[in-house]
Formats: structure tokens, C-alpha cells, sequence
């Protein structure tokens, strides 16, 4: 058995990633699967909470995956899988249901947020959303989970059900700590930038995906929102040239302070334009690499089998436990 510590992080294949998800899980996936024993995997039973196209679903996970490989996920030391393909998750959430109160799921900030966004598609499925992801994590023992904001009510759920069930039955689920990491930069809509970019936004325009060619991008980041000033600073009303300042920051690895210095007296314009063409060149060799590997849809269904392997394996050992102690006749 790994001496090191086990992590699993997922991301949901609801459209085709963005640089939030470089910024905010890739790039330190990266630096983690050097340190931990990572699963990395693709959250699609999470991405059917949302209204999804079955055709569309079946291409963005493939995307997914070729996009972990393109942001430098090694499939020979971490393990990269699908989800829906390892079966414990969704049994295991069955069981953990039966173990969570309905305040306790009600309660859940992102339920409350994604129930009012869409009001028309409050579903079971969103309600229970944290409780899978609990039960995502504690099938593999994961000791770390890394973590954003948004995500910190989840993992204590997750706390909370692991050392609910130890007590009631015996030492079953390592209780998961929430990992920070170093650098982890939450980036902004272009559009709206209050609110967090993301993939399935509707308005195109807010989102720099992954895949985006470099005119894209340079168009995109000239058009964004920033407020009717002149200075490149941060404070409030001016989130719009925060978030060009942090993806300046992310595509050149200088610190906010140094864009702040560099730019002082410059006005938006100029600012603008070196953003745009700092991140089209720091995203256009993953796209290239991103191609490269969706080309080759085999290579792809074949690091993902060897992936779901493994994952049942370690899943599977879990959810027997589990089985056995809730009483479920061993035969
Ligand atoms: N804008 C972002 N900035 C920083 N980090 C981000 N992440 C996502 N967007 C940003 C990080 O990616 C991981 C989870 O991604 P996900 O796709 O499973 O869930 P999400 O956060 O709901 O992403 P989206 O793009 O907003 O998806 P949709 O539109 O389908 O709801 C996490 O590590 C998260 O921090």
C-alpha cells in the first residue's frame, strides 16, 4: 500500500472547462499528483442534476478527459475515471441518504443558490448532490480533499456523516480534512464579474473556455465588463479589473502588486490588450495539447477503463464494509 496520502478532486462534464477550472483545480491537480494518491474524476452522475443532453454529455466527457490529460494529469501515477462507471458511488449514496436528516441537506448554501437559479428544475438530485459527494470522498478514504469556497459546507457534511456513521457502527471512513491549496485563483465572469465564471453560463461572451482560439480570447477580455474609472487597482465596484488582474497575474506569474505598479496612470486600453494576449498565449499550448488527445478517442477509453479499474477496486473494498455493517446478509 502508498505511503502517501490520498486526495480526490472531480469536475462535472457540463460543458467544455474554462480557465477557472485551470486556475482554481487543474494546475494544482498537477502539483498534488506528484505529492498524493490521486483520483481524479469525472463527476457525470453529479452533471445529470442539470438538465443535460445525452449527446452533449457523452462529448464533454470525453473533453474532460482529454482535458485533465492536456493540463498535465498523469494517468500512469494518478488515477482518472468516470463516475458513473464505478457503481459504489451511487450505492454508497443510497446508504448515506438514510443518514443524513433533511434540515441537514436543506441547509446547504449551494442548494439554496442553484434551487432559486433555476426554479424550475429543483430536483431530488440537487438536494442530495452533497451527500454523493460525500460518499465520492469516503470511498476512496481520501485523507484531503481540495477545496474552494463554495465547497467547505459540502465537505463538512461529508465530516459529519463519516463520524456519524463510525459512531453508530465501528471505524469504517477516514474523516476527510479540507486541503487549501497554495495558489488556487477563483476567476470571474467577464460579463458579470461578481459572480463566478462558469461553463454552462448561457452568455458565451463571459467565459474563456479552454478550447477558445486565440482571437477568441483576445476578443472576449477586450469586450469585458470594468467600471467607468481609469485605474488598474482593486476595491470595491472595480471587480471586473480584479479579475483581469488576477488572469494577467495567472498567465505571467507576476503578483497583483506588480500589475498594479506596472499599470499605474496607463488607463484600461492598453491594460486591456496585455491582458488579452497574455492569456491567449498561456492557454493556446493546452489547446493544442487538448486536440491532440481528443483526436485519439481510443487513447482516451482506454486511460479511463484502466482508471475505472482501479477506482472499483478501492470503491468496491469500501462499500463491502459498509454492506456488512449495516446488516446487509453476506452471502
Ligand atoms: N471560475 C472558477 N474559478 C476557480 N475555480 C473554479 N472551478 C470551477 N470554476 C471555477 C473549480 O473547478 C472545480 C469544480 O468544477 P465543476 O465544473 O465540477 O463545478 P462548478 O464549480 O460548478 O463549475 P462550473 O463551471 O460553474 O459548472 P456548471 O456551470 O456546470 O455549474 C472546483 O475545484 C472549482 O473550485
Amino acid at each position: 500500500m502508498s505511503e502517501k496520502k490520498r486526495i480526490l478532486s472531480g469536475i462535472q462534464p457540463s460543458g467544455v472547462l474554462t480557465i477557472g477550472h485551470l486556475t482554481g483545480a487543474l494546475t494544482n491537480w498537477n502539483k498534488m499528483q506528484k505529492e498524493f494518491e490521486s483520483f481524479f474524476m469525472i463527476a457525470d452522475l453529479h452533471a445529470i442534476t442539470q438538465k443535460q443532453e445525452p449527446a452533449n454529455l457523452r462529448s464533454w466527457t470525453l473533453d474532460t478527459a482529454a482535458m485533465f490529460l492536456a493540463c498535465g494529469i498523469d494517468p500512469e501515477t494518478s488515477v482518472m475515471f468516470t463516475q458513473s462507471h464505478v457503481p459504489a458511488h451511487a450505492q454508497l449514496a443510497w446508504v448515506m441518504s438514510s443518514f443524513t436528516g433533511m434540515g441537514e441537506a436543506e441547509r446547504m448554501t449551494q442548494f439554496k443558490d442553484k434551487s432559486k437559479k433555476k426554479p424550475d428544475n429543483v430536483n431530488v438530485g440537487l438536494l442530495s448532490y452533497p451527500i454523493l459527494m460525500a460518499c465520492d470522498i469516503l470511498l476512496y478514504q481520501a485523507d484531503a480533499v481540495p477545496v474552494g469556497d463554495d465547497q467547505k459546507q459540502h465537505l463538512e457534511l461529508t465530516r459529519n456523516l463519516a463520524q456519524r456513521f463510525n459512531h453508530h457502527y465501528s471505524d469504517t471512513f477516514v474523516i476527510p480534512d479540507p486541503y487549501i491549496p497554495e495558489v488556487g485563483a477563483r476567476i470571474m465572469s467577464l460579463q458579470e464579474p461578481t459572480a463566478k465564471m462558469s461553463k454552462s453560463d448561457p452568455n458565451q461572451n463571459a467565459v474563456i473556455f479552454l478550447t477558445d482560439d486565440n482571437d477568441t480570447i483576445i476578443r472576449k477580455i477586450k469586450r469585458s465588463v470594468t467600471d467607468s474609472g481609469s485605474e488598474v487597482n482593486v476595491g470595491e465596484g472595480k471587480e471586473g479589473i480584479e479579475n483581469l488582474i488576477t488572469l494577467l497575474s495567472v498567465s505571467t506569474g507576476k503578483s497583483a502588486k506588480e500589475i498594479i505598479a506596472e499599470y499605474e496612470g496607463e488607463g484600461y486600453g492598453k491594460f486591456k490588450s496585455d491582458v488579452a494576449e497574455a492569456v491567449a498565449a498561456y492557454i493556446a499550448p493546452i489547446r493544442e495539447e487538448f486536440k491532440r488527445y481528443r483526436e485519439d478517442k481510443d487513447l482516451l477509453i482506454n486511460i479511463l477503463k484502466k482508471g475505472d479499474e482501479q477506482a472499483n477496486k478501492v470503491a468496491f473494498k469500501t462499500l463491502s464494509k459498509v454492506y456488512k455493517k449495516v446488516g446487509f446478509l453476506q452471502y
